[in-house]
């Protein structure tokens, strides 16, 4: 059986913060000893090679053990996590997905960070229904099964809350890419294009508006215009392969690919058709940016070009000490496919291209390596991407001049790790 627990975590205490400066240099300086790393064989006897381990002596676990799969028990540091001071109430709240744990593009299930603002609905799938109502020819009310009659597709597409790194405004504040970047998560959907569904309902001339409603305690609801409902979103069932999670929206969320978080609705059970936006009745009042001149900025839906360093990052130092390093981290655009990432390691001085490798798809996070010989000296570690369209990640000083500082959401600006010699990583800004 698994049994996790969720590790405490207190991460912008500077005092904790200190302690775990001082736990890095002690481990820094194990490290140190190890660094003739590959050492000749012959050197010295290795208990890891000389010694015959249990699990080389004894027979494992049946095939009847693990009915479903968890990862292994010394992984079980990598988890979600949350911060208790940032919410009242863990039912309206948000954890983070461990993105300096990942590599390739793909978020596990597990680890899928989750924004709930009413908990997690726990629905019998069989007692679940879609409604499309409003201005429609014919309403209709699905069942899941019926859901599942339709054509149906595969796309991978990165959800990112529009409050990602929205602690991050006013200057550095969270001590990990965990907890400034890991509002997001990348995942391959299969589910029915939202088009397919209205049109058997038939939309009504004038109709130009959605308005998606989950079926939690929430009730959530979110206007979207009906251009981008008959784009490219989806009626999604699986995630990676199996059933949505209950976490994200088990049995049917709606996937709104490129559009802030917000939009994706969670257990979906109903779709309205109107002919303007519900501004009342939602959420959006709060999902506007506030302009230093009292002014706001709406209808901001688009993720804007971003990306991050997750390793190195203060969660994930370097250990290994000088030398052949591989730096990594994840890009992504609400506007398309990421067509290059650049990084510096003297605080965007200097830029070098990196390397992207793995599916290059629109809308869905790109991995990018950056290989280097490192000398031990410091850095100021950043990743700039762009993408197709063009769009270039601002720095941080570049949005605040032209957004000011009251604003939480949006914020694509560009990243920076202070690489210290003993490997150890923080949270920094540089001007
Ligand atoms: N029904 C419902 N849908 C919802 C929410 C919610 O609280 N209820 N939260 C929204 C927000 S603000 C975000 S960022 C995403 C988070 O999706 P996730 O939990 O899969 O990460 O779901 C959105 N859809
Ligand atoms: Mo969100």
């Amino acid at each position: 059986m698994n049994n996790r627990k969720k590790p405490e975590t207190e991460i912008s205490n500077p005092a904790r913060r200190k302690l775990l400066a001082g736990g890095l240099a002690a481990s820094g300086a194990a490290a140190a000893l190890a660094i003739g790393g590959r050492q000749a064989a012959a050197a010295a006897p290795d208990p890891a090679i000389t010694k015959i381990q249990d699990w080389n002596r004894y027979l494992g676990d049946g095939v009847d053990e693990r009915p479903y799969g968890f990862p292994s028990e010394h992984e079980k540091e990598v988890v979600r996590r949350s911060v208790s001071w940032l919410t009242a109430d863990p039912k309206s709240s948000v954890n983070f997905t461990p993105l300096h744990e990942l590599d390739g593009i793909i978020t596990p299930n597990g680890l899928c960070f989750e924004r709930h603002h009413g908990g997690i609905a726990d629905i019998d799938p069989a007692q679940h229904r879609l409604m499309i109502n409003g201005m429609v020819d014919t309403p209709l009310v699905f069942t899941m099964e019926d859901l599942k009659r339709f054509p149906r597709e595969n796309r991978v597409y990165f959800l990112e809350c529009a409050a990602n790194s929205g602690m991050e405004w006013r200057g550095a504040q969270l001590n990990g890419c965990q907890y400034t970047h890991g509002m997001v998560h990348n995942v391959m959907y299969t589910g029915v294009p939202l088009k397919h569904i209205l049109n058997e309902a038939g939309i009504k001339s004038g109709g130009k508006w959605i308005l998606p409603e989950g079926a939690d305690a929430s009730g959530m609801t979110r206007s979207i215009p009906l251009e981008k409902a008959l784009d490219d979103c989806l009626v999604a069932f699986k995630m990676n392969g199996e059933a949505l999670r209950p976490e994200q929206g088990y049995p049917v969320r709606l996937v709104v690919p490129g559009w802030e978080g917000n939009m994706w609705v969670k257990w979906l059970r109903r779709i309205e058709i109107g002919d303007q936006p519900w501004q009342m009745r939602e959420e959006t009042s709060k999902y506007t940016d506030l302009m230093e001149d009292g002014k706001a900025r709406r209808f901001t839906w688009t993720m804007d070009v971003k990306s991050v360093i997750t390793n190195p990052s203060p969660q994930a130092p370097i250990t290994h000490g000088k030398g052949q390093t591989v730096v990594t981290g994840v890009a992504w655009s609400g506007h398309g496919k990421i067509k290059r990432v650049d990084v510096s390691i003297d605080g965007g001085r200097n830029w070098e291209t990196a390397r992207l490798d793995g599916p290059s798809l629109s809308k869905s996070l790109h991995r990018f390596y950056h290989d280097f010989n490192w000398d031990g000296s410091e850095l100021l570690l950043q990743s700039r991407a762009i993408d197709e369209a063009g769009n270039i990640q601002p720095t941080k000083n570049e949005l605040r001049a032209a957004r000011g500082q009251n604003s939480i959401y949006h914020n694509n600006g560009i990243q920076t790790w202070h690489v210290k010699a003993d490997g150890s990583a923080e949270n920094v800004e540089v001007s």
